[in-house]
């Protein structure tokens, strides 16, 4: 039998993982934060993806982390703030071999968790894909995307990139993840702050040209100056065309903040800021960007970590 997928993380992304595993008839278990969480998911029968309007429900096998089975590929699901908590939990049970998929937006939480488990291996992505909860246990498949994988420390690409192909989802291994995962960043922070902040939909930034502008500049200076002149590459060109692409939506962060929910502030805009610190790099209007943001969290009750 083939390795089994371990999910962590029940939610989006987690459920989108799973469901499209378990229906290639590929083997999943789904781990579960305590007993509690447990019976809950058993009580409801499984997980449920909504795909087109029709909802169709996998009954994939639940464990917490205590389960005795070693694991051997886990699927990390959960927020970036909450990576290094979830592989604590789970951290006796990995295999010599162990590879680890780490879904988080952002960065610094990958190297966090590659720190906490050196002998396994870490696979970084970076996900273009769309889902969002409706219910318990239940998500919506909202936004067809791609999936970029890749390893900095080993180019090879794993062998269950076959298993990702036969659940029908969207990937690519990537040579240059890392490139991936700070042009990401470096969008998210030229967007998602300032849609907060102006309150408004990613078009609405179409009326912030100048800013938008000046935090590009210096985001492409961030990144030529940390050894990623490919990610600063016509940034905000790139910018401006995610804005007017993406002109009808709520930016993920703005979606966060307006459900009172955590943000992931700290892996976007704090890590930004923070390796900027690290380079001795003086980007004025970034830090800016970063107290203005926080100081509307705090205004507003939520954390700003
Ligand atoms: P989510 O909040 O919907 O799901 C996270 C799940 O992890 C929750 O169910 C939570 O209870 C669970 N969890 C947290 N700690 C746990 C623990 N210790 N044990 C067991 N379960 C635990 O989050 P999401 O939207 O799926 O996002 C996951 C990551 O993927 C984020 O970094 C996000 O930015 C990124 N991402 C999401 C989307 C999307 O469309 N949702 C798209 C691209 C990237
Ligand atoms: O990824 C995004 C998000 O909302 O998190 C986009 C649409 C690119 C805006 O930054």
């Amino acid at each position: 039998m083939s390795t089994p997928w371990h999910v962590l993380g029940a939610g989006s992304l987690g459920t989108l993982w799973a469901t499209r595993l378990a229906r290639a008839g590929l083997p999943v278990r789904l781990i579960l934060r305590n007993a509690a969480r447990l019976h809950a998911y058993q009580a409801a029968g499984g997980l449920t993806l909504v795909e087109h309007g029709e909802a169709s429900t996998y009954a994939i096998p639940g464990e917490t982390p205590e389960h005795p089975e070693p694991i051997r590929r886990l699927l990390l699901a959960c927020k970036a703030y909450d990576a290094q908590d979830a592989v604590a939990s789970i951290a006796q049970r990995l295999a010599p071999d162990a590879e680890l998929i780490l879904l988080q937006n952002g960065l610094g939480s990958q190297q966090a968790v590659a720190a906490q488990v050196p002998q396994a291996r870490c696979i970084c992505a970076s996900s273009t894909e769309g889902a969002f909860r409706d219910g318990d246990w239940r998500v919506v498949f909202a936004g067809h995307g791609y999936t970029w994988l890749g390893d900095a420390g080993h180019p090879v690409a794993p062998i269950w990139l076959d298993d990702l192909q036969a659940a029908n989802i969207p990937h690519e291994w990537s040579p240059d993840i890392l490139t991936r995962l700070w042009r990401k960043l470096a969008l998210n922070c030229a967007i998602n702050p300032l849609t907060v902040l102006h309150d408004c939909r990613n078009g609405g930034l179409q009326q912030h040209h100048c800013e938008v502008a000046t935090l590009c500049a210096e985001l492409a200076e961030l990144l030529e100056r940390c050894g990623q002149p490919a990610a600063a590459d016509n940034l905000q060109a790139e910018v401006e065309r995610v804005i007017q692409a993406t002109a009808a939506n709520f930016s993920s962060m703005y979606q966060d903040v307006a459900n009172r929910r955590r943000s992931e502030i700290s892996y976007l805009l704090g890590h930004a800021c923070k390796t900027a610190e690290r380079h001795q790099l003086h980007l004025p209007h970034l830090q800016q960007l970063q107290q203005r943001l926080i100081r509307h969290l705090h205004s507003l009750g939520l954390p700003s970590d």
